[in-house]
């Protein structure tokens, strides 16, 4: 391993976001000659991207952040409960120059092609600037929300104004000032720009196809003793990530929804809202994801609150989700989203009864009417899990394309290889936990698998390592099984590809939970990279 081929790096990352600097780190560590591209003219990935005003992760900051070194841990300190993206990049951007991770990437580069050549063992990789370069390792941490899916409008290109979409804000800032503003797409995106958007404004109109379940999130700016109390208790902390469903330790529920009295489901699920979170109505209860009768509890409580919050009876009853359970479309965390809708120069369309048609010079035509505006925004969202990596002209042996062996949908090992494909590993990828989890503990887990795997390789004098078909159909088999038992499937999400036409429709991430998944990423490893074959 330690062999340079013409100079030529030992391993290839492709994506300098959270995932691939941490996989830059740890390979360095090995002593390995690494070679990162970035199509991004910084670090930062989704946090680079991701520029539209009110861009925020909804898991909390000292949650999400690394675990890798105490010693960052304790030097870097959160201002807020939820990190807006200018903080989360800083972050990003301290932890590069820290652990002076740099010099090892190559900027406003994309990755086109990754060869791999099965006699040299090596993977050929081309870029768009013209280079090509190989190494024996190629981990592709492309990020599971990174590639936006276009927004299937027709007339699009007509528009007269200015059009930009949530992924690609630029750095530079939009003044929408007395303009008047149209929004497509109301999911997480869509739910924090909104707000922001009507701030400057002088009409916004949104454009909703299907609502999504939102609650606020009562950010607010971090106390010093929390944070001091949490910088002492990190090292429990997590462990207690790492041992949690989710990768945010929480008390799993017991109780099924339907085992308590309404008045006390209430109480439960007010406790819940408070909490301002993610997990805090979801968790409340056991069988919320499970049981379609106690996710309707969920979901009412949650309806309740959207007709508390909008002055309009109409307008709530609009805003107000049914087609899908609560929780298996991506829920959102807001700030005062839906009181925007209380403010006059904020206007609803509701696509469901006034389909939108085309896209004019002037604007947006639905059924009824076209909307003038200045300025179009999209937040309609990625072609999540899969896009990147099949962006990307991945051939593994006998010139098998990625994208061909998984034209009826993703196949993995555990989200992390493919069977065909030796020596090519994906950080966060297909089938693993990743976006139903705290991305950053998925990621951390995988970088430190794939670590160890090539240190065991290392060890043992091998140099080709490869998932076995046959661990990937049990692989496959047992993750649609886990995700058939809970409510998932239900929903046209961007978890199931049902976002993206003609994409195949398969659960794409592994629902089993980052504990249960962990523990079974381990046992691989200890005996001996069981469902591999290694030579
Ligand atoms: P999402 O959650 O996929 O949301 C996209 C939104 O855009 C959603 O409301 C879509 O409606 C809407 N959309 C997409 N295409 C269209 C068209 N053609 N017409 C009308 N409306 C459309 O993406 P986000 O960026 O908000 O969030 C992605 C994740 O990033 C988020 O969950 C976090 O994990 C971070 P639909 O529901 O398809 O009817």
């Amino acid at each position: 391993m330690s062999e340079r081929h013409h100079a030529e790096p030992d391993a290839i990352v492709v994506g300098a976001g959270l995932a691939g600097l941490y996989q830059l780190y740890r390979l360095r560590g090995l002593g390995l000659r690494v070679r990162v591209f970035e199509s991004g003219s910084d670090v930062g990935g989704t946090w680079y991207w991701n520029r539209y005003p009110g861009a925020r992760c909804d898991v909390e900051s000292m949650s999400y952040s690394y675990s890798f070194s105490p010693e960052l841990e304790q030097e870097w300190t959160w201002t807020e409960k939820y990190a807006a993206q200018p903080e989360i990049l800083r972050y990003v951007e301290y932890v590069a120059e820290r652990f002076d991770l740099r010099r090892d990437i190559t900027f406003d580069t994309r990755v086109t092609d990754a060869h791999y050549d099965e006699h040299a063992r090596r993977w050929l990789v081309r870029t768009d600037t013209g280079e090509a370069v190989s190494g024996r390792f190629l981990v592709m941490a492309t990020g599971c929300l990174s590639v936006s899916k276009p927004p299937e409008l027709p007339g699009i290109e007509r528009f007269a104004g200015p059009v930009h979409h949530t992924a690609r804000w630029p750095s530079e800032g939009v003044d929408l000032t007395g303009q008047r503003v149209g929004v497509i797409g109301t999911g997480s995106s869509g739910i924090q720009v909104i707000p922001e958007l009507a701030e400057q404004a002088a009409e916004l109109t949104v454009f909703q196809r299907t609502p999504n379940f939102s609650m606020p999130a009562f950010n607010r700016p971090l106390r010093e003793d929390e944070v001091t109390a949490r910088k002492a208790d990190y090292r429990r902390w997590r462990a207690a990530q790492r041992d949690s469903y989710s990768g945010v330790p929480r008390e799993p529920a017991e109780r099924s929804a339907l085992d308590d009295p309404p008045a006390r489901r209430e109480e439960t699920y007010l406790r819940g809202w408070r909490e301002g979170s993610l997990f805090g109505i979801l968790g409340s209860y056991a069988d919320i994801l499970t049981d379609r009768a106690a996710n309707e509890t969920a979901a009412e409580f949650v309806r309740a609150r959207i007709r508390d919050r909008v002055h309009d009876p109409e307008t709530a009853e609009t805003l107000s989700p049914r087609e899908f359970p609560i929780g298996t479309k991506r829920p959102c965390l807001d700030t005062g989203y839906y009181e925007t809708f209380n403010r006059e120069h904020v206007h609803l369309v509701d696509l469901r009864t006034t389909p939108l048609t085309e896209i004019t010079a002037a604007g947006v035509r639905t059924s009824r009417r076209e909307h003038e505006l200045d300025t179009l925004v999209f937040a309609t969202g990625f072609d999540a899990m899969t896009g990147a990596l099949e962006a990307v002209d991945i051939r593994g042996r006998n010139g098998l394309a990625l994208r061909e062996y998984w034209s009826s949908g993703p196949r993995t090992y555990l989200g992390l290889a493919v069977a065909g494909f030796p020596n090519l590993f994906t950080v966060t990828g297909p089938t693993s936990p990743s976006v139903l989890s705290n991305m950053i503990v998925s990621i951390e887990q995988h970088v430190e698998w794939i670590t160890d795997c090539l240190t065991h390789m290392n060890s043992k004098g091998l140099t080709e390592i490869e998932a076995t078909e046959r661990a990937e159909r049990e692989w496959l088999d047992h993750a649609a099984e886990v995700g058939k038992a809970t409510l998932y499937p239900e929903a046209d999400s961007w978890y199931t590809g049902a976002n993206v036409p003609g994409k195949p429709r398969v659960l794409l991430a592994y629902v089993g939970g980052v504990a249960a998944y962990r523990r079974w990423c381990e046992q691989v490893a200890a005996n001996g990279y069981s469902g591999f074959s290694l030579r």
